[in-house]
This record gives structure tokens, C-alpha cells and sequence, in this order.
């Protein structure tokens, strides 16, 4: 650890909802990182935010960015300011932890995943958070090993409790769907070649015109198939569910039943997590500890620019898909080389090593490694000497 910079130095940008629990993360949850600038379009905002977590406002997102105070740039802003923002941060040498989308459209997303390959390492990480999750991590596992034998099939059932009006069915695609899109190639670790979404009859709480819940099917290269059931006005609870079948057996995760209590009126049952900042809670201070560990050396440990580049493209056609009622292909651009892979620059760094019974039993101090070189399946290379935060507790 002692080649580690002092404290990484963060400019958060955009602190609406998952920004400001990023910022607060990395101001009391998260070691090694002090947030130093904050940037949001309402200055009312970025002041409350900086003055929680002692950093100082700049009004200007580019700025923020250039700021020689900063190493390095998480940004929750509305998707379409990503492109301009990645690219700077690309321009500057920072690693940047960007929320989803990477971009909204295929073109400058695939520009990213250019600039980047011409970088001597990864810089961008993409905040697919369920990489992070124990139960994905558990699941993944399971099919790398071999447990299930040949995965046949995924299952996948998203359901969000309530959603802002403007959440119409192309806009389910681009926000709730991606990520089974970004599941679907973690453990499955190949690309997603078609997509095609079932509309079929609408809750009364949907809008004129909104399919709400929607069957989205993928096929991927191989030919194995995903089912997504995806409702986002469901009325209950945070309902996230991954079933996946192989020839040897079966595995589901999400069941999310919490405490199960039996009561004096003959009934029994857990309670389902709220939402998705309390179900994933976890997951998302485990990403964040593990950009910030990643980025003291300059680099990420995550999902990268490709697999920004491949969700975006995958959701296009899910767009598609919804507009026309097709099976609409995804055509993924040529895979240039990751940056840095060259091996002439980097650290060498040691094998994936975390399993998830690891994750579960709690050791705070174990090593961690998942994807980084964008890899669908999580195979890339760890960042040394990473450590998990406590795991399990703590949820926010
Ligand atoms: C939201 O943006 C998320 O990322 C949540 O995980 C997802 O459940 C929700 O549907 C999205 O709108």
C-alpha cells in the first residue's frame, strides 16, 4: 500500500438522488477518498451537498473536471451530459466512476471505448452495480465453476415499486432493463445479439401508451436465451430476481425476504426491501471502495467503457424493439484492444481470487477482483490489494 497516493481527491457531479449518496459514501462510508468538489446544475443543491461533506462548489462541470485538485470524477449527472463529461475526464488522465448510461446513443459511446483504447490503462468504469452485490457475486461463481453445468436459460424479474411518470416503456428500456442487460453479460460472459420486447396488458396506473410490465427476451452468441420480466409500477416493494438454468441444476437469487416473522395471527413472512438504494446499498459502497482503491492507482475495478458500449447498444435495440413489435439485432462495432493491454504499462496483478461464501461470511480484509478490462464476464484484472469494506452491515 505504501506506492498508494494520499486520499484520492473526488469531484462529484450531479447530486441528485444516487450522486448525493455517492458523495455522502465517500464522505463517511468509504476509506481513502475525501470529496472535494461538488457540481450540480442547481447551485441550492450543490451548496447543501458541499457543505455535508466539506467540499467546495464549482458551478462549471468541465471545470470540476480540469480542477487540479481533483484526481479523479464520479458523475450521476442526466445521461445526456455523460459523452462530453467521460471525454473530458479522458482528456484530463482521471478515472472516472460514471453512472449508466454511458452515453445516450451508440455512436459517442462507441467514440468513448476509441479515445480510452488509446489510453495506457483503463480510466472509465460504468456503475453497474450488481457486479458488487454478494448474490451475484455468489451466482457468478457458481456458473464459472461449473455448478450448474451448461447455463441453459436466465430469468430475470424487475420490478421497482413506483416510478416518475415520465418512466414510458422506451424509457424502462434505457433506465430499468439495462440493468439485466449488463447481468445478462457478466454471468453469462458473451454478448447480447438480439433483443425483443413482448407488450402485453398495461396496469391501470401506466400512462396512455406505456406497456407496464413488458417481457423482454435476448438472445446472446451462443444462443442461450433471457427472459426480463420488467414492471416498474408493481405497488409493492423492490422485487429484483435472477434465476438461471443450466443442465445440471438451477440457482435463484434476490428472493430478498429479510427478517421472517411468525406472528400469533397464523402468518409468516419477510419483508421486501423498498427500493433499489436499500436493496443495493451494499453493492453500491463496495464499487465505490473499489473505484477509490482502483483510482489512487490511476486506474478502475469494474465493469469498463466496453460494457457501457455494449448496454447502450443493447438498449438502442430494446428501443427498437418496443417501437416496432420485432426482434430487432444488435450490432456490436469491432472490440479494439483494451487500453493498456499491451502489457508494457501496469502493475501485474494477482488472479481473481474472491468466492462468494467469502463475501457472506463477512471478511472485512479479503481481496476482491472482478471484471476491469471490460470483459462481459468479469474476467479482467482485480486492482492489487483491494480490500472489501464490511459487507454485510451497514446498509444505508
Ligand atoms: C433506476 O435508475 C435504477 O438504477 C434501479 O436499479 C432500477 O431498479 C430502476 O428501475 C431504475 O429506474
Amino acid at each position: 500500500m505504501s506506492d498508494l497516493r494520499p486520499d484520492l481527491r473526488v469531484a462529484v457531479l450531479g447530486v441528485g438522488m444516487m450522486g448525493a449518496f455517492h458523495a455522502d459514501a465517500l464522505a463517511t462510508r468509504i476509506k481513502g477518498a475525501q470529496v472535494v468538489v461538488i457540481n450540480d446544475f442547481a447551485p441550492d443543491k450543490a451548496a447543501e451537498v458541499a457543505a455535508r461533506v466539506g467540499a467546495r462548489v464549482v458551478a462549471d462541470p468541465f471545470e470540476a473536471i480540469a480542477d487540479p485538485e481533483v484526481d479523479a470524477v464520479l458523475i450521476a449527472t442526466p445521461g445526456a451530459a455523460h459523452a462530453g463529461q467521460v471525454q473530458a475526464c479522458l482528456d484530463a488522465g482521471k478515472p472516472v466512476l460514471c453512472e449508466k448510461p454511458l452515453t445516450t446513443d451508440e455512436a459517442s459511446a462507441y467514440a468513448l471505448v476509441q479515445a480510452e483504447a488509446g489510453l495506457e490503462r483503463p480510466l472509465v468504469q460504468l456503475g453497474f452495480m450488481r457486479r458488487f452485490d454478494a448474490e451475484y457475486v455468489a451466482l457468478k461463481e457458481l456458473i464459472t465453476s461449473g455448478g450448474l453445468g451448461n447455463p441453459l436459460l436466465v430469468h430475470c424479474t424487475h420490478r421497482n415499486p413506483t416510478v416518475p411518470e415520465h418512466f414510458n416503456s422506451e424509457f424502462m428500456i434505457r433506465d430499468s432493463v439495462v440493468h439485466e442487460v449488463d447481468v445478462s453479460r457478466f454471468l453469462l460472459d458473451e454478448e447480447i445479439t438480439s433483443v425483443q420486447v413482448l407488450r402485453g396488458v398495461a396496469t391501470s396506473s401506466a400512462p396512455e401508451g406505456t406497456s407496464d410490465p413488458m417481457v423482454v427476451v435476448f438472445e446472446t452468441t451462443s444462443g442461450r436465451l433471457v427472459t426480463d420480466e420488467i414492471y416498474v409500477r408493481s405497488g409493492v416493494a423492490y422485487e429484483v430476481r435472477t434465476e438461471v438454468v443450466g443442465e445440471t441444476g438451477s440457482a435463484m437469487i434476490g428472493l430478498d425476504t429479510n427478517l421472517v416473522r411468525s406472528s400469533t395471527d397464523g402468518r409468516r413472512g419477510g419483508t421486501i426491501t423498498p427500493g433499489f438504494v436499500e436493496r443495493f446499498g451494499q453493492a453500491y459502497d463496495t464499487e465505490l471502495q473499489r473505484w477509490v482503491a482502483a483510482a489512487r492507482q490511476g486506474t478502475i475495478d469494474g465493469p469498463g467503457v466496453w460494457d457501457g458500449y455494449a448496454a447502450v447498444a443493447v438498449c438502442e435495440a430494446g428501443v427498437q424493439a418496443v417501437r416496432t413489435g420485432e426482434k430487432v439485432p444488435v450490432v456490436l462495432q469491432p472490440r479494439p484492444q483494451a487500453a493498456g493491454s499491451s502489457g508494457a504499462v501496469g502493475t501485474p496483478l494477482p488472479e481473481p481470487g474472491i468466492t462468494a461464501p467469502d463475501l457472506i461470511g463477512g471478511d472485512p480484509e479479503v481481496t476482491l477482483s472482478t471484471a476491469s478490462d471490460g470483459a462481459p464476464g468479469g474476467s479482467g484484472e482485480p486492482a492489487p490489494g483491494i480490500t472489501a469494506p464490511d459487507l454485510i452491515g451497514d446498509r444505508p
